[in-house]
């Protein structure tokens, strides 16, 4: 109820901002950010020369504001061990637990060069982000490129050893295998990520409530937390440089 008063109150505002029929059609929260809007909320966005529209959550105040938000865990309400299709076209809901969806991220991620920023929380609710200055996802077997990290939570993305770094690496999921690994990442560790043999992060790892996890078994950011923890929360977002 109270995700759709926001809703509501959002569109509203939206509608107030740009009354005029020929308004520019956003491609992003940063260009929401850059029209004056200052709100974090869910807004529409419209991809590839305003054929699709889709609705985003946008977090307008962290670390300058302007991102689109690409995946959140906080509670463990949405199972995120799902198939090729679901991790393709998106699942759950954008205030809530989600995964926007790799067609989608693609298409973000080659409206300009692209950041992306993950934050994290722990059980005790200290909070760490890794940022990437550079962030691409092909849309062959969506293939992830990323560099240029900054940040308090150590790269646990772009660097690492040749079996457990991601960048460059397919994603995969339960009905997809096109990690590194001899069997299937995805289904040992539940979840679709950018597996490789298998792994030093991910963030779609069942969740657990209990932070101390069997080895690499939680939503793990090994930089960070090492191999035996699940964090409490976490966020994926992305905003053009
Ligand atoms: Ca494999």
């Amino acid at each position: 109820m109270l995700a759709l008063l926001i809703i509501i109150s959002c569109i509203s505002f939206m509608n107030a901002l740009c009354p005029e029929e020929n308004c520019p059609l956003p491609r992003d929260c940063k260009d929401w950010y850059d029209l004056g809007v200052r709100k974090s909320c869910v807004y529409p966005i419209y991809l590839e020369d305003n054929e699709t529209m889709i609705k985003v959550y946008c977090d307008m105040e962290t670390a300058g504001g302007g991102w689109t938000v690409i995946q959140r865990r906080m509670d463990g309400s949405l199972d995120f061990n799902r198939y090729w299709y679901e991790y393709e076209n998106g699942f759950g809901n954008v205030t809530g637990e989600f995964w926007l969806g790799l067609n989608y991220i693609a298409k973000l991620s080659s409206n300009c060069r692209t950041t992306l920023r993950v934050e994290l929380e722990d059980f005790e609710e200290d909070r760490r982000h890794a940022e990437y200055s550079y962030f691409y996802v092909s849309t062959y077997r969506y293939q992830l490129s990323i560099g240029g990290y900054s940040g308090t939570a150590g790269d646990s993305l772009y660097g690492g050893s040749y079996n457990t770094r991601h960048n460059r690496m397919y994603f995969s999921t339960r009905d997809c295998d096109y990690d590194r690994y001899y069997s299937s990442c995805a289904r040992v560790h539940r979840s679709g990520w950018w597996f490789n043999r298998c792994m030093q992060s991910n963030l779609n790892a069942p969740y657990s409530e209990n932070p101390h996890v069997s080895y690499l078994r939680g939503i793990t950011w090994t930089s960070w937390k090492g191999s035996y923890y699940s964090c409490k929360g976490t966020e994926m977002k992305v905003r053009c440089r």
